[in-house]
């Protein structure tokens, strides 16, 4: 009842549509389409009542509601049917929900979304800030069959991903990527990624793709730690974002990419990575546990590596590590 009354309400946007109407259409008594109407208001929809036009619908909440994203879907495997969207308001971690969805049989595809995370993870037991309402939190189940080794090129997927789906409204804010996968706008961080995977020696199992955006936090949503290094949509554009778009964008350009890689390979993925790389051709210092590393970052090589030439001359192929970028 519901989904059908919300779905004529947006029929008819940005008119009104009468009580009668609807009851009519639905075949339903007009109390119940006003106890749908009510139930919609509860959940954030602002919808207009006029005692003689009947209702309109003004405006769908800024949650990430399933039934909202999945009308902007595009795609053929992540989050298609909409029953693969799981939606949670508050989570401790969604990688951490979606590896227990996935333990219990959850198809590729499935999508876990909330609005707040309480233990958002980084990587090597980092921890991420996820206040409630502000960003995309977002995991992705996938199943390729793949070699645990190849894994990293579908890590660069998701990071070629977010950048597309910035680039799209807010190319201006030129978004570009870090090696491995962070999302920087003037240097600071506007999206992480981590890559979780369950696999044994020759054998993937289940890859969980978490991606965490930033979008609409102010100044004060941020913990003062990260109050130099860290920013969001709405700092950077002064705009508040659109997070169901933006959500759906991430999405629909993740299926695309997961296509792409799974049938040409990681050419064309590295191709892009490449494109939106602000890594290559700055100097740069590699953390390791053996410590660092410095010269200039001159390739990604087609499992992911990162080439940097020491200042000796010498190239070394990183698979992992912390890249710090130099003025
Ligand atoms: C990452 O780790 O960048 C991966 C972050 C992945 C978050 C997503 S959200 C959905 C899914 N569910 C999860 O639980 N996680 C994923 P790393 O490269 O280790 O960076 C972590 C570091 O970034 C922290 O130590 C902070 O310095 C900084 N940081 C934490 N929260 C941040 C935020 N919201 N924006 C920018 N920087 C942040």
């Amino acid at each position: 009842m519901r989904n059908k009354v919300l779905e004529l309400l947006k029929k008819h946007k940005p008119g009104y549509v009468s009580g009668e109407i609807m009851a009519g259409e639905l075949s339903v008594s007009r109390t119940a389409v006003w106890k749908a109407i009510n139930g919609l208001q509860a959940e954030g929809y602002r919808i207009e009542g006029s005692p003689r036009l009947g209702y309109r619908l003004l405006q769908v909440p800024d949650r990430l509601y399933p039934a909202e994203l999945v009308e902007r879907l595009d795609g053929e495997i992540i989050g298609v049917p909409s029953v693969k969207i799981h939606y949670f308001p508050s989570v401790e971690s969604t990688n951490e929900r979606l590896k227990t969805m996935a333990e219990e049989g959850a198809p590729e595809g499935t999508v876990v979304l909330a609005e707040e995370q309480t233990r958002g993870k980084g990587r090597l037991g980092r921890s991420w800030s996820s206040p409630l309402g502000k960003g995309i939190w977002l995991s992705v189940l996938l199943k390729p069959a793949v070699f645990p080794q190849e894994t990293p090129g579908f890590t660069l997927v998701a990071a070629v991903a977010v950048t597309r789906a910035l680039n799209g409204p807010y190319a201006y804010l030129k978004a570009g990527i870090k090696w491995p996968n962070d999302i920087l706008i003037r240097e600071r961080k506007i999206c992480g990624i981590l890559t979780e995977l369950k696999a044994e020696a020759d054998r993937l199992h289940y890859l969980v793709i978490g991606i965490g955006l930033n979008a609409n936090q102010a100044p004060e949503d941020f913990p003062p730690e990260l109050a130099s290094t860290a920013t969001s949509l709405y700092l950077e554009s002064g705009k508040k974002a659109d997070r169901l778009a933006l959500t759906a964008s991430v999405i629909n350009e993740l299926d695309h990419l997961y296509t792409t890689i799974r049938t040409q390979g990681t050419g064309p993925i590295i191709q892009a990575w490449k494109k939106n790389s602000i890594t290559l051709e700055r100097r740069v210092s590699v953390s390791l546990p053996a410590g660092n590393f410095s010269g200039t970052a001159v390739d990604i090589q087609d499992d992911g590596a990162l080439v940097v030439q020491g200042d000796d001359g010498t190239r070394k192929h990183f698979h992992a590590g912390e890249v710090t970028l130099k003025k």
